[in-house]
């Protein structure tokens, strides 16, 4: 049976899961449908979710849907959890976008909107909640068109909006208004429906000829078609299943390729042991199977498949097999992580990133001194499990510090940490995390034997600046040949890997390094001598030699640093406004214009540092008498006025050559630098 992998996306409680949970009733999966009020849907299984009513993990389940299976995927809407949808997108399908007919279109909703459609995911919407007082498909669609894409065609009119009986009304193929709207939004990326169109004049085209070059621009995320209904009253839910099977193209892999999957989300089963959610694109995984892992393209050992299983009809099912197309839980995969490959590495996997990284940054700590091994030991699992929880060890300091998106996640870490590994910890006040950006060009060199260079390398580099956003690049000025692989490799490593603490310890974000010089010598060995390591390079001397040449270009290049900020959208009641605006600039807030004033309120809209976000979350209420609604999502970093924030470093520091060599060569576990005795 053929399968199709598809998410469900949105802005927080728009409706994911309610909606999840109608679909999978609609199918005949479940005989009754949960709540996510009462904590009984299928897919927010964690105690946490049940608790909060939020979705914090990305959840699977399944079911069939004429002759094909669907994987849906729950994901969750609170941008603190971003990195679950982030690992999802890469094994999409398909996507079904749920806005709110009551909030409209959130901030999150154009974030997720924008990716999907760079990314070219086949995107249904489906205006949701069309039962709820305040609920206006009219104005919702109007909204999508604004500030999505105007590549939407709406199929349905609502009937009843804000009452239990909303009902959402397909549109008819004999309605000459809604085929002409059909037509015009299809005929602007099909040149041969535009010729056909012009040609029959006032008639209308055929409607399954339209239908059908619906369904192909849908497959090719050229149009998004607009489903409406209610996940809590089912209205619309059984158009959009139809539409789920017609529109969107269902998977294609190859079960005899070679083996290539991707896990995007990881579980721990009930004896602890890890349980890694693969996406399979090509090939046939089996029990007892051995694969190879792969992390951003590198080799990292291999798995040993001790059982699978494969979703079908409802949930997952254990399987001796599961092949190209599927989603299985496997066991056995050892030491994997989220965004790992399994078999080998396809074109476009990988660690790509979609969205911003963490902003914020919090010391964690163990609150019985005896826990502390088990808190770092704890810390390490999670991270490792999940790339985009990063660590920071202090050694010095013996301190430890993860980074956040939110002080949600980090009441969900501290919640797990307890729950999971019975440590109590507390979380240290949240600092910002910042990035240096290179402000000009900078080039150093130092040759072998040469001057005060204690390794045997060669290693010349130049820093420039790049477009922010575009990450760092590593390029090779000299000849691929002048320098064995494994140098050149080790170089490129060590200036990423350096590159995370600048001039003022902070990731230098966005440049260019040119590896401009290089040399080595060669094994040295003669008929009658032993190989004396002290003649020969490794790759040692290059991961040694590196951070000193390129901190030496950074520091003539120079940074800058810069702050995180987030878009805000504020609304409140009219007169509230001028409680808000003074506490806005206070901490440094901007608005973008002034506020717009309507029946239902005031709308502000700006840039907020992310430093001062909680503080804005806090005043709110206060500044508004409870109505005030604030919305904040990650949107640039701006530079940071006054004086250049300083975060301390951790490891030997490059920019201090002669403790940095002292360390080297203690790590080294040598008596002095060789061949450059007491010339550091
Ligand atoms: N009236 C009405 N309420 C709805 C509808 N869909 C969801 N809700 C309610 O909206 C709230 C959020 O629903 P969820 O399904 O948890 O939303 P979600 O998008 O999964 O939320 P997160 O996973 O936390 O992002 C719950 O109180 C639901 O009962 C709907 O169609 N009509
Ligand atoms: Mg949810």
């Amino acid at each position: 049976m053929p399968s199709l992998n598809l998410g469900i996306l949105a802005h927080i409680d728009a409706g994911k899961t309610s909606l999840t949970e109608r679909l999978l009733y609609s199918a005949g999966v479940i005989d009754t449908v949960g709540s996510v009020d009462r904590g009984s849907t299928t897919t927010d299984t964690l105690a946490l979710e049940k608790q909060r009513g939020i979705t914090i993990r990305s959840a699977v389940v399944s079911f069939a849907v004429g002759g094909t299976t669907v994987n849906l995927i729950d994901t969750p809407g609170h941008p603190d959890f971003i990195a679950q949808v982030e690992r999802v997108l890469g094994v999409l399908d398909g996507a079904v976008l749920v806005v709110s007919a009551v909030e409209g279109v959130q901030p999150q909703t154009v974030v997720l909107m924008r990716t999907l459609r760079r990314l070219r995911i086949p995107t249904l919407v489906f205006v949701n909640k069309l039962d709820r007082r305040g609920a206006d498909l009219d104005r919702t669609l109007a909204g999508i068109a604004a500030r999505l894409t105007p590549d939407v065609v709406p199929l349905a009119s609502a009937t009843a909006q804000g009452t239990k009986n909303a009902a959402a009304l397909p549109y008819h193929p004999g309605d000459p208004a809604f085929t002409a709207r059909l037509t015009e939004a299809l005929a602007g990326h099909d040149d041969g429906l535009l010729a056909d169109w012009v040609r029959a004049g006032t008639d209308a085209l055929p409607y399954p000829r339209l239908r059908q070059a619906l369904a192909v621009q849908t497959g090719q995320a050229l149009v998004h078609p607009v489903f409406a209904g209610s996940a809590v009253t089912g209205a619309g839910v059984e158009a959009l299943t139809d539409g789920i099977a017609e529109l969107l193209p269902g998977s294609a892999g190859d079960p005899q390729g070679p083996l290539s999957g991707s896990v995007f989300t990881m579980e721990r089963g009930p004896a602890g042991e890890r349980i890694a959610y693969v996406r399979l694109t090509s090939g046939t995984l089996h029990v007892r199977d051995r694969p190879p892992l792969h992390r951003d393209g590198a080799a990292v050992g291999e798995g040993r498949v001790t059982a699978l299983s494969v979703f079908d009809h409802g949930r997952d099912l254990p399987a001796p097999s599961a092949a190209a197309g599927r989603i299985a839980r496997v066991w056995g995969l050892g030491e994997v992580r989220i965004g790992d490959t399994v078999g080998v590495p396809s074109e476009g996997q990988g660690a790509a990133h979609h969205f911003a990284p963490p902003s914020l940054e919090t010391v964690v700590a163990a609150r019985r001194p005896a826990d502390r091994a088990a808190l770092h030991s704890a810390l390490g699992e999670l991270a490792e499990q999940d790339p985009l929880i990063n660590l920071r060890r202090d050694e010095d300091r013996g301190e430890i510090a993860v980074s956040l998106y939110g002080e949600v996640q980090k009441e969900v870490i501290q919640a797990t940490l307890a729950d999971d590994y019975g440590v109590q910890a507390d979380f240290h006040e949240t600092t910002t995390i910042h990035v240096e950006r290179v402000t000009g060009s900078g080039a150093a060199v130092e040759f072998i034997k040469k001057d005060a260079n204690p390794f045997l390398a060669t290693v010349g580099l130049r820093i420039e600046p790049a477009p922010p956003g575009s990450g760092i690049a590593f390029r090779r000025e000299v000849e691929l040949g002048s320098l064995p692989y494994a140098f050149f490799a080790a170089v490129e490593e060590t200036v990423h890997s350096t590159l995370a603490q600048g001039l003022y310890g902070w990731q230098v974000a966005d440049c260019t390094v040119t590896m401009t010089h290089s040399g080595y010598w060669a094994r040295q060995s003669h008929a009658h001598a032993v190989f004396d390591k002290s003649m020969s390079s490794t790759s040692g001397d290059f991961r040694n030699l590196t951070p000193l040449v390129l901190a030496a270009a950074l520091r003539q290049a120079g940074t800058r640093v810069h702050e995180p900020m987030h878009r805000f959208r504020i609304e409140m009641p009219a007169d509230a406004l001028g409680a808000v605006l003074p506490v806005l600039s206070r901490l440094r807030a901007v608005p973008r214009a002034p506020a717009t004033t309507g029946p239902a309120g005031s709308v502000l809209e700006g840039d907020v540092p992310a430093a001062r976000v909680h503080d804005l979350e806090q005043q709110l209420p206060t500044l508004t008498r409870g109505e005030g609604a604030l919305e904040t999502v990650f949107d640039h970093y701006a530079p940071l006025t006054g004086p250049p924030a300083v975060r301390p470093r951790s490891g030997p520091d490059p920019h201090d050559r002669k403790e940095y060599l002292l360390q080297v060569q203690r790590r080294l576990g040598l008596a002095a630098p060789r061949s450059t005795a007491g010339r550091a």
